[in-house]
């Protein structure tokens, strides 16, 4: 591991150095206090959820954001992880997009190899499948990883390390194309992914790393983004500096809608900048978003949000709303924490992945249900958690919204949408 910790608790530690660079100089600058895991969906109604600090510190040195603590990853990405990408036909369009121009701009040898890191249920894969690649997939969630190979995509159960990455590199495993999508701020260990990812890449070979981009988090007030798993928040500036430490050149770098905006990378072994990377680089650094200034003013658009939010929950409820939430994101974990918005104010959550009925949103214990709920108990008002896939949300619930429904948006300030 290279990155330096000091334990707090049994599963949660502190860093006392920068993820990136190892500088020991990290400013606070985003404090959510104790939070429960965002993914820590259970069956238990009543008993507290375990919380732990979620707080951003941005290293002085390299200008990397990042969570001053580490949750255990077997805690968060345990057997019971229940995210599968498939139920959300926009990350599936992305990744199918992603393929067809990876192979197009790329043009790997027909059967080369494509490795996904934390392929979960097998999303991307089937499409570089069906163009003609030889896959192999890598996640450490069982439930996305028995998905996967019910449809005949080769996944490893396990954590992508660099030993792992040594081991498939000796086998003349390597990877022409490499695909990890919201991963990389995932890893606690975040320079032994990077340099696995080297090790795993054959020569000539790209990887292609999509993150949720900083500038997005705070130009949109994204702060539910923030939470135990996502460890790291990226400028291409504090990017380009880490791939640049384990030797490779981040080269290329696109911005996409996805997840409530991402970056899209292209990282090779020889350096051959593109004027697009240039360009996006001098705007971080005119902007200040290569530093800790990013954060500054965050705190408070974020406790407006909070006051916006509750002020209109509450009008509505005395107008004799009857509101619901709609999709247990793990954002939604966050958001609905932080605002105090808990069975008081919301009948349930419904949502369409089928692994997440019957649990519990982790802290508020608002319960899961099935979309179907919806037409069965007809609420006035339905809370988008999931404000990243709102288009399609909104078109699938085009019924409850001519029924005279209304989705209440909450971010980046709350509005009410109606049919
Ligand atoms: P969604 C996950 O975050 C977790 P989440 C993870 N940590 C990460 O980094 C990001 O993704 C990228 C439901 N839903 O995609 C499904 C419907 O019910 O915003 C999900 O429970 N109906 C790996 O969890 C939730 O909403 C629908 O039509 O915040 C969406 O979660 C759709 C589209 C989704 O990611
Ligand atoms: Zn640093």
């Amino acid at each position: 591991m290279s990155v330096a910790l000091r334990p707090v608790a049994a599963d949660c530690a502190e860093i006392v150095a920068c993820r990136g660079c190892g500088g020991r100089e990290l400013a606070s600058v985003f404090d959510l206090g104790r939070m429960p895991l965002s993914d820590g969906f259970t069956a238990e109604a009543v008993r507290p959820d375990p919380a732990w600090p979620l707080e951003v510190v941005s290293c002085v040195g390299c200008g990397l954001a990042q969570l001053r603590h580490t949750v255990a990853p077997e805690v968060l990405f345990a057997d019971d992880y229940p995210y599968f990408s498939s139920v959300s036909r926009t990350v599936v369009d992305n990744a199918a997009r992603n393929v067809a121009e990876a192979v197009a701009r790329f043009r790997p040898a027909p059967g080369a190899l494509a490795i996904e890191l934390a392929s979960n249920d097998g999303y991307l894969l089937r499409h570089a499948r069906d163009a003609g690649l030889a896959v192999l997939g890598i996640d450490p969630a069982r439930g996305p990883v028995a998905a996967a190979r019910a449809a005949g995509i080769e996944t490893l159960h396990a954590f992508f390390t660099e030993e792992l990455a040594q081991h498939l590199a000796g086998q003349g495993r390597r990877a022409a194309l490499l695909f990890a999508n919201n991963v990389l701020a995932h890893v606690a260990d975040t320079r032994g992914f990077v340099r696995g990812i080297r090790t795993v890449l054959a020569p000539g070979g790209t990887a292609i790393i999509e993150v949720p981009y900083l500038r997005d988090l705070i130009d949109h007030v994204e702060f539910d983004t923030i939470y135990h798993e996502h460890l790291c928040y990226f400028s291409l500036t504090a990017l380009v500096a880490l791939f640049a430490r384990e030797g490779l050149a981040l080269n290329d770098a696109q911005r996409i809608p996805i997840h409530g905006g991402s970056l899209r990378l292209f990282v090779q072994r020889e350096a051959a900048p593109s004027p697009r990377l240039a360009a996006l680089l001098a705007q971080e650094r005119a902007e200040g978003l290569d530093r800790a200034d990013a954060f500054r003013g965050l705190a408070g658009r974020v406790a407006e949000l909070r006051r916006g939010l509750r002020a209109l929950l509450d009008r509505l409820a005395a107008q004799g709303a009857r509101i619901g939430g709609y999709g247990a994101a793990a954002k939604g974990t966050i958001l609905l924490n932080h605002f105090g918005i808990g069975r008081g104010d919301l009948l349930w959550v419904a949502d369409r992945n089928p692994h997440k009925h019957g649990l519990f949103v982790p802290g508020v214990k608002l319960p899961i249900v099935p979309v179907e709920r919806i037409a069965e108990d007809r609420p006035t008002h339905l809370l988008l958690l999931p404000w990243n896939h709102r288009a399609e949300i909104l078109q699938q619930q085009a019924a409850f919204l001519a029924a005279g429904g209304r989705f209440i948006l909450p971010i980046p300030e709350p509005v009410v949408v109606e049919g």
